[in-house]
């Protein structure tokens, strides 16, 4: 299943969920898919820069029936190093507007406080994150998503990242506009009410299996709004108040 997963993902080819396949797939199994999978990454030479969190706002989690969020993780080769989205090997892509935590020092266990995240974050950055689900529709259960990667694709960083005490983080408002026209908006605290909580579950639910946030990582910490679907043309501006704006040209 990581094969197969893992080539599509490169390829961007759209798949049957796998739990047609394999119906009782538990969560513990998907996650080993996802880790499996991103083994093949490093097989090829790519490297593991971090973590990514999904389904963090109330509503999302609502709509798939689940209590808690996902995670995925995130190599180097999904990171765009500048603000051009290709739609090469990609089947729908679509874009959330998110915080980026850039860590420091190793982040474990299942009883971290907030004042250990602070600690342990050396800044904080404005970043957009682009999923694209390998199921056709956008349409899978909770163990296929995690099988996926949590949908992810790509992601990039605004160019400056800013200390922890900056701002009051659950406060920020975001705006995103596509080719002009204001499209979705939503505040920090859409991210698990503030989004140094999803840094506090991120390490809970690694915890399970003696994983943990190593210093140097990133972690994607998830939604401040609707994703946005986007098409070849479309050019985005993504307003992140005193944070600055981060820009996102969709190209073939
Ligand atoms: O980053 C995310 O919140 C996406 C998590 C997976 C669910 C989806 O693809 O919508
Ligand atoms: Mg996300």
């Amino acid at each position: 299943m990581a094969s197969e997963i893992e080539e599509n993902q490169r390829n961007g080819i759209e798949m049957e969920k796998v739990t047609l396949k394999y119906p009782k797939m538990t969560v513990e199994e998907a996650y080993d898919v996802q880790s499996q999978t991103i083994q093949r990454y490093r097989d090829r030479g790519d490297e593991m820069v971090g973590w990514k969190m999904g389904l963090t706002s109330v509503a999302k989690q609502k709509s798939m029936n689940v209590e808690e969020p996902i995670y995925g993780r995130l190599t180097n080769s999904m990171k765009l190093s500048t603000p051009t989205l290709k739609m090469e090997n990609l089947i729908h892509p679509k874009v959330e507007p998110e915080f980026a935590f850039l860590i420091n020092k190793e982040l474990k266990g299942d009883q971290l406080q907030v004042k250990d995240v602070w600690e342990a974050t050396k800044e904080v950055y404005p970043a957009l994150e682009i999923i694209d689900s390998r199921y056709k529709n956008f349409s899978f259960t909770l163990t296929d998503v995690i099988a996926d990667n949590a949908s992810s694709s790509k992601f990039i960083l605004g160019k400056e990242g800013f200390p922890p005490e900056y701002t009051d983080w659950d406060n920020v408002k975001v705006t995103m506009f596509v080719n002009g026209d204001e499209v979705q908006s939503g505040y920090g605290k859409a991210v698990l009410d503030h989004p140094v909580n999803s840094i506090i579950e991120l390490s809970k639910m690694l915890n399970r299996t003696g994983l943990s946030i190593k210093p140097g990582m990133i972690v994607l910490v998830g939604a401040i709004t609707e994703a946005v679907s986007v098409k070849k043309g479309d050019y985005l501006e993504v307003n992140y108040e005193t944070l600055g704006q981060l820009n996102l040209n969709v190209t073939d």
